[in-house]
């Protein structure tokens, strides 16, 4: 893509409300249900009854109005909400950037995780509201909602890097975030 195949957006006022987490205005807006997880979580029983039960909303992610587009920097809030499939946390479906560039996530309210992997090492950092994760070049993400709440976190990242999610189906994320009596444990990576 080339710069200024479009014009380029103006500046812009995004009003945030801390309280809420929410934006204003707002560009597009995802819902990701359980169903749309498909060979994600571990227990592939528990994720097609759920799928095909009440097939319950696992995260939002609400985008400002900046389009993903070269030299732009798009933000978006992710919602996950709490539970759990099978005791593996509800977790975004986790991407590689085909374009490797970095990013950072901010959290905003909740606890979660952001499970990165880099085909080799696994690393994870606590998110919590005010911690602020660094996704470096070639390492995918995920994040995840370990606690009983709503983990939200604020992203920006630039506008070409893009979103290779079969890279995590063919090489997982080498760790899973299972449900412990102390709150969650990191499990090995078993493919689905
Ligand atoms: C963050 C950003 C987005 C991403 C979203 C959900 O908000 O990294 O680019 O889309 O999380 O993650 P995923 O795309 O892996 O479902
Ligand atoms: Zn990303």
């Amino acid at each position: 893509m080339t710069a200024f195949a479009t014009p380029p957006i103006s500046p812009l006022r995004i009003s945030f409300d801390p309280a809420t987490a929410t934006i204003e205005p707002t560009g597009p807006i995802l819902t990701r249900r359980m169903s749309d997880l498909e060979g994600l979580f571990a227990d592939q029983t528990e994720w097609r009854r759920s799928a095909s039960g009440d097939d319950p909303v696992v995260y939002t992610v609400t985008s400002s109005p900046v389009p993903e587009l070269d030299r732009e920097l798009p933000q978006s809030i992710t919602t996950i909400l709490p539970g759990d499939c099978g005791g593996e946390f509800h977790m975004t479906k986790g991407h590689q950037h085909p374009d490797p560039q970095g990013e950072i996530y901010l959290g905003l309210t909740g606890v979660g995780g952001l499970l990165l992997f880099d085909g080799e090492r696994t690393e994870w950092i606590d998110m919590a509201p005010g911690v602020i994760g660094y996704i470096p070049p070639h390492w995918a993400h995920r994040s995840v909602n370990v606690g009983d709440e709503p983990y939200r976190f604020l992203a920006v990242y630039p506008g070409r890097a893009g979103h290779d999610y079969q890279w995590v189906l063919d090489h997982g994320m080498g760790a899973r975030a299972l449900r412990s009596p102390n709150g969650y444990e990191l499990a090995p990576y078993e493919s689905a």
